[in-house]
Order: structure tokens, then sequence, then C-alpha cells
């Protein structure tokens, strides 16, 4: 991606398609030459391209293509204190397609080009607007698909882990410069810092980069979706209930044992969380290929999963033996979280589950305990995962290697501490450590780096 900051771009900023709204956003130093050209003000705006402050005004598009003027608003930002730290403008109008796509071709035709993917937030990012988490939180925030997720991502571009880390930087800083004004009078033997002052100081710089580092080890990449496998014996009613939860009859029902085969998929939303809905074969003992074939598929299914719902058919007690062995199977394997579900309760309606603990009891049949079901579900995976960092999943990918090595100088550095190698080596791995915090800030970076992160942005942010 080209790191060109003079052209001045323009790109849709709303969803494309049919909207009530459509914003067309235009920046670089041309911003008010390329909007004079087709923005024609309302009497109370013709003074906007003086405006000292960022400001709304209001008038019309002459565009050649569309026969009648066409009323907008116009926000100009005038200075470097835009989005983008650059002029900046944005057309609010009706988002009729053709509307827009006239307004876009008429703005390149007089100065502009067409803006690439991520290209305003990167311009953010290179005028010093924000830094390279807030950028990366950017695109965390559009493609947040919970709540835990969007507060992450706010967090993030709010600069909260920015500011931990500025902290960091600014204590190894002093730190450094306790050590090096020391080095001007080694001969004098005057120690501007003590080693265990030293000590003290890099372990609290370790312990906060090793809980982000856990953290970043841990981490899923934004927009995952929790998996939610349904699992449980031949029959124990999982594709019923599957159809249940998801809404639609997508999966083949019968009483016949090892309907289903191959596993399905399907997206479940949970209020504001989405997860991906998985039905498995029952679990048995395979007699012949095909039968063998589904088991893999069904390990292999739950073996990704984040929570398992084990099944079991109220009426299916012949089998409870064989049910609580496989369930005690699932627990001490790689463990997922497991909700014992007991399915088909509206065929015995009497019975007591004072034994059963936490187990639900739902009916796919008439509804019943399906909405507990859901809220319960939402519970253990919102809270299991979401709260469980707080860097963003690209962050965490991007910066692990930086954090692992940042730790390693500083624990070098904490050794030579202690071995009283001399203060001289201390400096230098701090200032390892340093230069390691500067890549994941987005204080250095490659043209590699960029083009990683912003090329997964849409077009217009
Ligand atoms: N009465 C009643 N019957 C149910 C309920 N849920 C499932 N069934 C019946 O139980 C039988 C098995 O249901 P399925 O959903 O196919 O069971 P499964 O666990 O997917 O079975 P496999 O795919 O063979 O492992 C069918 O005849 C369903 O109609 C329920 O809540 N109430
Ligand atoms: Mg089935």
């Amino acid at each position: 991606m080209p790191l060109n900051l003079d052209d001045t771009i323009v790109a849709l900023a709303s969803p494309p398609g049919p909207a009530l709204r459509g914003i067309v956003r235009v920046s670089g130093a041309e911003t008010a030459l390329v909007v004079a050209r087709l923005f024609r003000p309302d009497e109370d705006s013709v003074n906007w391209p003086n405006t000292k402050m960022p400001r709304r005004f209001t008038g019309q598009l002459d565009l050649p293509s569309i026969i009648v003027p066409v009323p907008t608003a116009l926000m100009y930002w005038p200075t470097r204190r835009s989005y983008t730290g650059q002029p900046m403008a944005e057309f609010h109008l009706s988002g009729s397609v053709p509307l827009v796509e006239a307004t876009l071709e008429h703005l390149c035709e007089n100065g502009a080009r067409l803006a690439r993917r991520g290209e305003f937030t990167m311009r953010a990012f290179l005028s010093g607007r924000i830094d390279l988490l807030q950028a990366e939180a950017v695109l965390g925030v559009i493609e947040a698909t919970d709540h835990a997720e969007l507060q992450k991502a706010l967090s993030q571009l709010g600069g909260r882990i920015t500011s931990r880390l500025g902290k960091l930087r600014l204590d190894l800083i002093a730190l450094l410069g306790d050590l090096e004004a020391g080095l001007d009078f080694v001969e004098e033997d005057i120690e501007f810092v003590t080693k265990d002052e030293i000590a003290r100081r890099l372990d609290a710089a370790l312990e906060l980069l090793r809980e982000l580092s856990d953290v970043t080890s841990s981490r899923l990449p934004t927009g995952y979706r929790r998996r939610v496998v349904l699992a449980g014996l031949p029959n124990a009613g999982k594709s019923t209930l599957f159809n249940r939860l998801i809404g639609q009859q997508k999966a083949l029902v019968s009483p016949i044992a090892g309907t289903t085969r191959d596993y399905l998929t399907a997206t479940l939303r949970l209020d504001s969380l989405e997860v991906e809905l998985i039905d498995t074969a029952g679990w048995e003992d395979a007699a012949d290929v095909i039968m063998e074939r589904a088991q893999v598929l069904r390990a292999e299914q739950v073996a990704a999963s984040d929570l398992v719902m084990w099944c079991s058919a109220v009426d299916q007690s012949d089998q409870e033996k064989v049910d609580d062995a496989r369930l005690r199977q699932l627990a001490t394997a790689r463990c997922p979280t497991l909700l014992g579900v007991t399915t088909r309760c509206d065929l015995q309606p009497d019975v007591s589950f004072v034994d059963l603990g936490s187990n639900f009891r739902v009916s796919a049949a008439n509804g019943d305990g399906i909405e507990p079901l859901r809220h319960e579900l939402q519970q253990q995976l919102a809270g299991s995962l979401g709260a469980r960092s707080e860097l963003l999943g690209t962050t965490a990918v991007r910066c692990r290697d930086s954090l692992q090595r940042t730790i390693q100088s500083l624990v070098h550095a904490r050794s030579t501490t202690i071995e009283l190698c001399g203060d001289e080596l201390i400096a230098i791995e701090i200032r390892d450590a340093l230069q390691e915090l500067s890549t994941i800030l987005g204080e250095v970076y490659t043209d590699d780096i960029l083009d990683h992160i912003f090329s997964n942005f849409c077009i217009g942010k």
C-alpha cells in the first residue's frame, strides 16, 4: 500500500447498499478545492472554506449525471485536527446507490482518487493521531460480534493499553537515564541507582509484560465465534434441539438411532453474542466404515469446541451408564466447558432432577426450558472468553513476538544486575527492550506490517 499522504482520497464511509443515509468521506491537502467543485452551499453556509473550526454546513451537490441538485450536509474539518490528521470532509446525503456512486465518480473526476482499504485510518496513524494499537482497535470495533469484544476494542481505541505500555516505557527510559548518568561517574564510584532498586524496577516492568504476554498466548483472533457442539448418544434428541435453538428445520430428525452422520453448523444468536452451533453424530462404537468416519468427524468437532452440550434423553435410562462413561471421558479430555442437558422432558414431566445439579431440562418438542438454556449458554460463553484479555486478538497476534523479546531483554537485564556484571550491560538490554516496545506501539514499523494490518480493513475506514 502506498504511503503517499498528499493525494486527496475519497470513499463511501457508510455501509454499501441502499440506506437512509450515505456518507462520502474526503481526506487530503486538496480537500477544500475538490469539494468546492461540486458543493453549492446554502446562503448561510457560503463561508464554509474560511472556517477555522470543524463545522457542519448545508447545501446542494451539482452532479452532471443527475439533473436536479441533490441536498446534502457537509461536515468539514479544515485543519489537521481531524480523524486522518489532515483536512477532511464528509458529505451526508441520501443513501441511494446511484447517487453515492455519482458523487464518488464526480469527486474522482475533480482531483481525488478512490481510497484503498483502511487508508483513512492509516493516515490517522501516519500523522500521529493514533498509534498502531488504536488503529487495530478501529478494525476491532467494526468486527466485534458481541459486547465483550466491542468493549475491549473500545478500551484499546481509548488508549488504555497504550497508556499502560507508555508508562512502562517512561519507567524504563528513566531507569536507563539513571544507569547512564552513573556510567559517567564510574571512576568516582558514585552510584545513581542501587542494584536492589534496579532489580525492583525491572521486576515491576516484567510483571506487566508477563500479564500481557499470558493473555496474548491465549487470545483468539478478533471476530472469532465461539463454537458450541451438541453431543450425546444416538437418538438423544440433539438434532431436534439444534433445530429448535436455531429456529429452523435444518437437521434431519428421526426415531432411528444414527440419523446424523455428517456434522451440521448454523449461526446461533444469543442476544448480543453470535456463536456457531454444531450438531454431531451420536456417540457410539463404529460398526462400519461410514460410522467410523462419522465418529472421527464428531470427535474433531468436540475437540475444536469451546463448549459441549452433552444431551441425555430423559427416557433413555437403560443407557444411562454408558452415557455417564462417555461424559467422564469427555470431561477428562482437552477440556471445553461442559453443559449437561436432559432432553425430551415432555415425555416424563414429573421426574425429579434434584440429584442432577446443574443439568438443564428441555423439551425441543414444546420449547420448555429453551430460554433458560440459551441464557446459560450466553453467560458461560461471554464469561469464559470475554473478560480474559485487555488486548484484541489481532493485536495479540502481532505483538506476541515483540512482547517475548521485550521480556527476554529485561530478564537478561535482571540477571545481569544480580551477577553484578556492570551497568553498561544492563543498559544495553534495556535499550533492546525499549526498541521492541516501540514496535508494539507502532513507533517503529515496516511497510509489511502496515500492509498486513490495513489490508484487513474495509474501504472507507
Ligand atoms: N417427545 C419428544 N421427542 C423428541 C424430542 N426431541 C427429540 N425427540 C425425538 O427423538 C428422536 C430422536 O431425535 P433426533 O433429534 O433425531 O436425535 P439425535 O440425537 O439427533 O439422533 P442421532 O442423529 O441419531 O444421533 C426423534 O424421533 C425425535 O422426534 C422432545 O423434546 N420431545
Ligand atoms: Mg441427529
